[in-house]
């Protein structure tokens, strides 16, 4: 198997909603209690976002919620950073939590915001984990070297690469490293960012992230693979040559912004099959199926 988009995607758009919302994409994902459940984000009429759980028995038909579940208001310490919509997020599971990453975006530019939740109802909202501008924020799901990691994407100047970084606490973040820069002249040459949280393999960290690459006419965003040293995760010791998941079809070519293929979460099954749930054009939610292997196959040795 290589990865297959399921035959009647997308699997959820705005008709979808039982209020009413422009659009809903960008969802984090996780399992549940048995159940599948999509964190997604809903970009409301008047534009700014908030987020709704959709809930599924089998991955692919999902329920929508009928009420927002975490919204810009609730972030009534840090209301000032998500005043103007709380956008993508990322889910891992670690120690008794579910912690949940997010951008908190406002006229200071987005921050990454930290909300923890044992069961989906009930959010405690930890604050702003970095300064602005940073977004695409991930956790591992576990220490590595008595240390919580983070790995997260800062705007410098016009650089956008992705950084990793690691807590004692998960509230206060050091020893900052560069991990990957875009690649000039390629299909990720103008920007790069995490896409969905790290997954443990035998091998290493499996990461998935997306190259964008921006023209007079806009961008073009695709997803690759990155495999990290398990016990040093700062070290990228594979990578995919070329994206592995790219718009093709009219759903992730034309919409609010076209050409995107955005993705936020995964689920690894037992079998090791996973499922990809990523958004067309900001509009909608898709799935794609692949297997660990697969994934893994496509971490080449990086050229030097
Ligand atoms: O429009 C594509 C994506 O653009 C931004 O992502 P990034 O800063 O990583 O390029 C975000 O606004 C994201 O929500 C959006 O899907």
């Amino acid at each position: 198997m290589t990865i297959e988009k399921y035959r009647y995607n997308p699997i959820l758009t705005k008709e979808d909603v039982p209020f009413r919302v422009n659009s809903i994409f960008n969802a984090g994902a996780v399992k549940y209690d048995g159940s599948y459940l999509l964190l997604a984000r809903v970009e409301m009429p008047n534009g700014r976002s908030s987020f709704v759980l959709a809930r599924s028995d089998d991955g692919i038909k999902f329920t929508v919620d009928k009420k927002i579940c975490l919204a810009p208001e609730d972030h009534t310490e840090c209301y000032g950073l998500t005043e103007w919509g709380i956008e993508d997020p990322r889910i891992t599971k670690l120690d008794d939590y579910y912690y949940i990453c997010y951008t908190g975006y406002s006229k200071f530019m987005p921050v990454v915001i930290l909300t923890r939740t044992v069961d989906f109802k009930i959010f405690e909202i930890l604050g702003p984990i970095t300064e602005a501008s940073n977004k695409d924020a991930v956790l591992f799901p576990e220490k590595i070297g008595s240390f919580y990691w983070k790995i997260d994407r800062p705007t410098a100047e016009k650089r956008q690469d992705i950084w990793i970084n690691c807590s004692p606490d998960i509230i206060h973040w050091g020893q900052h490293r560069v991990l990957l820069e875009p690649a000039p002249g390629t299909w990720e040459g103008s920007k790069i960012g995490i896409s969905a949280p790290p997954v443990r393999t035998e091998k290493g960290w499996l990461v998935m992230y997306h190259g964008v690459r921006s023209f007079a006419m806009g961008s073009l965003y695709k997803q690759g693979i990155i495999l990290l040293d398990l016990h040093q995760p700062w070290k990228i010791i594979g990578q995919s040559r070329e994206p592995f998941l790219y718009p093709e079809e009219e759903h992730e070519r034309i919409g609010d912004v076209g050409n995107v293929i955005f993705c936020n979460g995964w689920i690894i099954e037992d079998d090791k099959k996973v499922k990809i749930y990523y958004s067309g054009a900001d509009m909608n939610i898709c799935l794609a199926t692949t297997t660990l292997d697969y994934l893994l196959s496509l971490c080449q040795p990086r050229a030097i």
